[in-house]
């Protein structure tokens, strides 16, 4: 399906040796830990791709435009509506959670601006019951696979709804077994060897083995974590199914990609790895959908893991606790809005296929927006967990010393002053039941 440049990477290495091949003096004697064929000319090499730069892989042109000569992934009109519409649904709670957080009504939030055809074309590429494990960005894979606004809102409220994380965890780290959706976790790259490790038990699991694979999102700045090696080196040579999606979107936080490695991107460290990868342009959502199909697939042929990597651009600043203009001009930022951005390109591409049009999208923002404010409403109304869920199932089994010793001590304390000390008073009106089951027991 995709005809060229998929393999253009794993290709390059046999072009390699083909180039030290033609060297005057070679020959044929091996060394005995080794296939590399013995040159006598002195030659550094430091790319995958001779001289140039591992290419991007892309079907739709900024304006939605198919390119010559590419092959459109399988998609209908109604499959279309539901990749446009999830891709809709990002901004549209991103811009209502993130002025939520400036209000003070939640205590964090990441938005996904700018990233949305890499987030929901992934999601939309692969099964629903292959594992996910994500970084922080990647909300959009959960709505993909039916979690719902309502959830969303419960789990950045962390109120009494919140139960992938009983209001324990920060906003956006979200976790939902049903929805194979691993819990996030702020330390970087943590996912990384868990997802080789995940997909490992997948390989070994009778049901699973032959259904599905681990799918791992980190970002470009994750990549430079020693994590990220641990991770793919597991995932190559145990080996097991993961296909590694690394969002390349240009920031780690402040730090611009330029500053985080100086190789050809996170790329061309595939091959090191001896794992298929390609370069995609993650702004591009047919693009994305191929090379996340393709890659599953050869996650499965081969029993090994599988390297993309999304070229896209951070719009939004990097979380609520960011100011991205101390960093980068404004006028870039509007630029890559304007110029690149995956919603219109796909927009423009529904539109020349009769799919959509300037009705559809008033009809539909005007939905979304009112389901969004509804949720947030709802959610904004609700109470937190009863106190004492603090402490339950913070580990298996029975209840260590050490909670024990914290809840005790809490609870003297809402003995001593819960009623009396105001701002106290005030907090446990929030919880369920006021916290008193806490307070009552023994
Ligand atoms: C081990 C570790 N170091 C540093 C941080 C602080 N930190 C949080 S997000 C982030 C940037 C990550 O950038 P990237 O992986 O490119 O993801 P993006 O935010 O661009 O999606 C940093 C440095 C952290 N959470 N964990
Ligand atoms: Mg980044």
């Amino acid at each position: 399906m995709i005809r060229y440049e998929l393999s253009a990477v794993s290709r390059a290495l046999p072009a390699l040796s083909r180039a030290f091949s033609s060297a005057p003096a070679r020959h044929r004697d091996l060394l005995p830990t080794t296939n590399s064929p013995i040159v006598s000319k002195l030659s550094f090499f430091n790319s995958v791709q001779g001289n140039e730069q591992i290419p991007t892989y892309r079907i739709l042109d900024g304006v939605g435009k198919p390119l010559e000569g590419a092959e459109l992934p399988e998609i209908d009109e109604k499959f279309a509506r539901l990749l446009y519409e999830n891709m809709q649904l990002l901004p549209t709670l991103d811009n209502v959670l993130y002025n939520v957080q400036r209000q003070g009504k939640i205590s964090f939030y990441m938005t996904a601006h700018g990233e949305e055809a890499t987030i929901v074309g992934s999601a939309a590429a692969l099964e629903m019951d292959d594992e996910v494990l994500g970084q922080y960005r990647e909300m959009g894979v959960l709505l993909w696979r039916g979690f719902s606004i309502d959830q969303v809102m419960a789990q950045c409220f962390g109120n009494e709804e919140d139960t992938s994380g009983k209001g324990r965890q920060m906003p956006v780290h979200f976790s939902s077994p049903k929805h194979h959706f691993h819990t996030i976790s702020s330390p970087l790259a943590t996912q990384i060897p868990q997802a080789a490790g995940v997909a490992y038990a997948l390989r070994r699991t009778p049901s699973r083995s032959s259904r599905s694979i681990s799918a791992c999102f980190f970002g470009e700045g994750a990549a430079s974590e020693g994590d990220f090696h641990a991770g793919l080196m597991l995932a190559s040579t145990i080996p097991s199914p993961t296909l590694f999606i690394a969002r390349n979107n240009g920031f780690a936080i402040s730090t611009p990609s330029t500053e985080q490695y100086n190789g050809d991107g996170i790329a061309s460290r595939g091959p090191g790895y001896g794992i298929d990868t390609i370069r995609v342009d993650g702004n591009d959502i047919l693009a994305v959908i191929s090379a996340v199909r393709e890659g599953r697939k050869r996650c499965f042929n081969q029993g090994r893991a599988v390297l993309i990597e999304a070229m896209s651009y951070r719009v939004g600043h990097h979380s609520t606790s960011d100011d991205s203009f101390a960093y980068r001009p404004r006028a870039e930022v509007e630029d890559k809005k304007r110029i690149d951005n995956p919603i219109t390109r796909f927009r423009l591409f529904m539109e020349s296929r009769g799919w959509w049009d300037a009705d559809a999208e008033t009809e539909l923002k005007a939905r979304l927006k009112a389901d969004v404010m509804k949720a947030f409403k709802r959610a904004e109304s609700l109470k937190r967990c009863e106190l004492k869920e603090l402490f339950t199932d913070v580990y298996g089994g029975q209840e260590p010393w050490n909670i024990t010793e914290q809840r005790e001590e809490l609870t003297g304390l809402l003995r001593k002053y819960g009623q009396i000390w105001e701002p106290w008073r005030d907090e446990l009106t929030k919880f369920r039941n006021n916290g008193q089951e806490l307070i009552k027991e023994k």
